[in-house]
């Protein structure tokens, strides 16, 4: 196996590793396809600095030219958010093409996921995962964001899933295929926008060090796969629940009269979602992006501790 032919760690990220020190895995999904420009750049840029003030050093990861890079530079970023929906959405199955043919890709929480496994990141915070999509039993769309979850050794921190997705299916996906649902000071899966899904996680954890511990017991038994923790939105950035669903709905009806379906599907959902709130969930959105990374640095340092 030769990985590094396809892999590039900057040189902070690599320093910081070979120091033991805490290191927070980012995605470029939510930048090239998961937000508008220059709204995704100046988030993408603010994340890293939290991460910073926080005591961890951030790692966005993208594919540039054929390479999985563990450290974008913001110069990186910036072409990621301006170049948006050009840059191809790269999920497990789009990797082998890309790399031989050396071009660009935005990393979904399963690419990222995998590149950070090959450079040692083993905490990643986000704002949302894929999960079984509301009428899964026919379309058969699920994300492989689940399949990555059962298979590669990286904690991811989100804000729980959205209910463009089926929410109780997703939970059952997670549990067939062995991965904790961790519930951040919390025993209800949070819905992304709002706090409250009515579903439960499988365990409560109230501190970094627990859930670091929890994921540290994982790597030791060697059992396979990721851990996913679900942080609520803060209340005051918590959107009102009905409206939010209303509009969820409305853009679930809009995606199956347009026919989209495949990877266009989230996208679509989440820009029509943010058109329809007038940008009120894209502000949702930023703030509990910032609140999984203030808590992927804090976890990050607890298992480094
Ligand atoms: N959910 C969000 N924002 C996102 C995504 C999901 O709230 O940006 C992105 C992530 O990169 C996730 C991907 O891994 O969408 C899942 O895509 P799909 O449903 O096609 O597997
Ligand atoms: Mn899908």
């Amino acid at each position: 196996m030769n990985l590094n032919k396809y892999l590039a760690v900057s040189p902070e990220v690599q320093a910081a590793l070979d120091a033991g020190k805490p290191v927070v895995a980012l995605e470029s999904t939510i930048i090239s396809h998961g937000m508008p420009y220059p709204k995704n750049v100046e988030t993408a840029l603010t994340v890293e600095k939290i991460i910073r003030e926080n005591g961890a050093v951030p790692a966005t990861i993208a594919i540039i030219k054929g390479k999985l890079t563990v450290g974008c530079t913001p110069e990186q970023i910036e072409y990621l958010g301006k170049r948006g929906l050009d840059v191809p959405k790269a999920s497990r199955r789009d990797l082998p093409v890309l790399l031989a043919k050396g071009e660009d890709g935005a990393t979904t929480v399963t690419t990222t996921m995998i590149a950070a496994a090959m450079a040692g990141v083993k905490v990643f915070a986000t704002g949302g995962i894929g999960g079984v999509h509301r009428g899964a039993e026919t379309t058969m769309d699920i994300s492989a964001d689940l399949e990555e979850l059962a298979m590669t050794p990286v904690m991811v921190i989100c804000a729980g899933a959205k209910s463009i997705l089926d929410l109780g299916l997703t939970l059952e996906y997670l549990e067939t295929k062995g991965v904790p649902v961790i519930g951040y000071r919390t025993k209800e899966l949070p819905a992304f926008y709002t706090a409250h899904s009515g579903f439960s996680v499988d365990y409560r954890l109230d501190t970094p060090e627990e859930i670091a511990d929890a994921f540290k017991v994982k790597l030791d038994c060697g059992l396979q796969g990721g851990m996913l923790v679900t942080n609520p939105i803060p209340d005051e950035y918590s959107m009102d629940a009905d409206y939010i669903n209303e509009n969820i709905d409305a853009a679930i009806r809009e995606c199956e009269e347009k026919g989209i379906h495949g990877k266009a599907t989230t996208p679509f959902l989440l820009d029509k979602i943010q058109k329809l709130t007038a940008g009120k969930s894209l502000e949702a959105n930023i703030q509990l992006v910032y609140n999984n990374v203030r808590l992927g640095a804090e976890v990050a340092k607890a298992m480094c501790r």
